[in-house]
């Protein structure tokens, strides 16, 4: 049994009372988890290292981030066997995706912090130029699904910036983030630089959502969640990031090439058993080649390697989705049941002869689910993968015209035959229902500080 703890100020402990950890691949207690109710102490702690952390200049933070990300390095292997306990994610993904991207925010913002250009504007008769000052004491709140991923996405801009951080993983997988403060205080990284408070959402996350002193929130999470974030923060002028769900389209046009279109959009399906708010879960699909698109994806799905979803409730809402398809007149063509072992597993789910108007295409499952529907023109696909209240992500697969359909779907972020490939300089984010403001590269950077114009007149 691990015991996770707090890490307030350089300190570990834990609060007398604890919940358990509970791993979706066989439903075993993996951990001890700290039930915090309040984040005062973190917030003191925080105020006192912001004095030393924000004097530091940038190459010095950025030798920190890379000192951090040495660490992880160093545990890569131990960060990816503790993400598939927690998630119960295959650890090929845990080690590829999270342990190597949890390295990568650090290793990425330690370079892109020292290659900050200055930014000047020139007038006539005057100068202008920008201060990036911190923004102070930020709350990062990340969720289950790519637990270190998510929050080292949030810490490694924010503590570029100078500010300090209180983060709070979700409850579900506290076992990485323990780990990163056990790194972080092996590697003397300053006290209450990095403080981690753990606990369940609407007690210590609404906590560091409403404490005064925390200058910045960034959010990830559900979007019923992310409205409560919204409307607590709003009123304290907050800054505010809030990536929420989504629920994207793949989009098969007339002129895709199946050989990269099928494993493409399949593995935008299932990856991390569909748990990526970036995950392609209705499919659209030229009706020229809906047929041998269909017999293709199911074959190779039939091999796709997925683990368990996060929680016994989670697939509770996943199963609850697949009887709501029946009902809305939806083919269930692969999968749809239980499986039956101990732990969180549920077949991946192929459901076709659904509207794509229909609750069950366009309501975030978030799980092994996705939706097919066929259409006949360039026109139609744009109107179907435009008709969710989310906009988060999508992908277009054609040989000729994916620049012309991708801008044209209202989502942050189109891929044009690939999908989830990352440049950590570009935006991420959402619109509609899918969030608020961008990160990534200069828009984690514009998040983190508070830009200050200071326009010196000439003589
Ligand atoms: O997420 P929550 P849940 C979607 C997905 C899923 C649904 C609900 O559809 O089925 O959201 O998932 C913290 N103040 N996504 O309930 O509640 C919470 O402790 C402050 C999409 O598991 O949004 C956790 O750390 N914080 C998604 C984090 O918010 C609060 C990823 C996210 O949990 C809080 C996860 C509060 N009042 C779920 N209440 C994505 N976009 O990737 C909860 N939290």
């Amino acid at each position: 049994m691990i015991q996770v703890k707090n890490l307030v100020g350089g300190q570990f402990f834990s609060t007398e009372e604890v919940f358990d950890d509970i791993s979706p691949i066989n439903n075993t207690v993996i951990a001890s988890v700290p039930r915090t109710k309040s984040v005062q102490s973190a917030v003191s702690a925080a105020e006192i290292a912001f004095e030393e952390w924000s004097k530091l200049s940038i190459e010095e933070r950025c030798d920190w981030l890379d000192k951090i990300a040495d660490g992880l390095e160093a545990r890569i292997e131990e960060i990816a066997k503790l993400e598939a306990l927690d998630t119960g994610k295959p650890i090929d993904v845990a080690l590829n995706v999270d342990s190597k991207r949890s390295v990568n925010n650090f290793r990425f913002f330690a370079g892109f912090g020292r290659d900050l250009k200055n930014e000047t504007f020139e007038m006539d008769d005057a100068t202008n130029y920008v201060v990036r000052k911190p923004v102070g004491i930020v709350g990062l709140i990340s969720p289950w699904n790519l637990p270190l991923y998510l929050l080292t996405w949030k810490i490694a801009p924010a503590l570029l910036m100078g500010n300090v951080v209180i983060a709070k993983p979700s409850e579900l997988t506290p076992l990485t983030a323990h780990l990163l403060g056990k790194i972080c205080v092996e590697i003397g990284l300053p006290n209450g630089v990095l403080n981690i408070v753990n606990g369940y959402g609407p007690e210590i996350g609404q906590k560091i959502v409403e404490h005064p002193k925390i200058k910045a929130i960034s959010f990830t999470g559900g979007t019923a969640t992310g409205k409560q974030v919204a409307a607590t923060a709003a009123p304290l002028f907050k800054k505010l990031s809030l990536e929420l769900g989504g629920k994207n389209a793949s989009i098969v046009l007339d002129d895709a090439d199946l050989e990269i279109a099928v494993p493409g959009v399949l593995r935008a399906s299932f990856l991390n058993s569909g748990q990526i708010c970036l995950c392609g879960s209705r499919i659209l699909v030229h009706s020229s080649l809906y047929e041998s698109f269909l017999s293709r994806y199911l074959e190779e799905l039939e091999r796709f390697e997925i683990g368990p979803v996060i929680s016994n409730q989670h697939r509770e809402k996943i199963l609850s989705y697949i009887e709501l398809a029946k009902s809305e007149g939806g083919s269930i063509i692969f999968g749809g049941n239980v499986i039956e072992k101990a732990g969180a597993w549920i077949e991946p789910t192929v459901i076709t002869d659904l509207s794509h108007k229909s609750r069950t295409a366009t309501e975030e499952i978030f799980g092994p689910v996705v939706t097919i529907h066929s259409f006949d023109s360039d026109e139609e696909a744009i109107e179907m993968a435009n008709s969710t209240e989310y906009g988060l992500a999508g992908s277009v697969w054609s040989r000729e015209r994916g620049r012309t359909v991708a801008e044209r779907i209202e989502s942050g972020m189109v891929w044009v035959n690939t999908w989830l490939h990352r440049d950590l300089r570009v935006p991420f984010g959402g619109i509609k229902d899918s969030g608020v403001g961008r990160e990534g590269g200069m828009w984690s950077i514009g998040f983190f500080s508070e830009a200050v114009n200071i326009c010196v007149m000439e003589d």
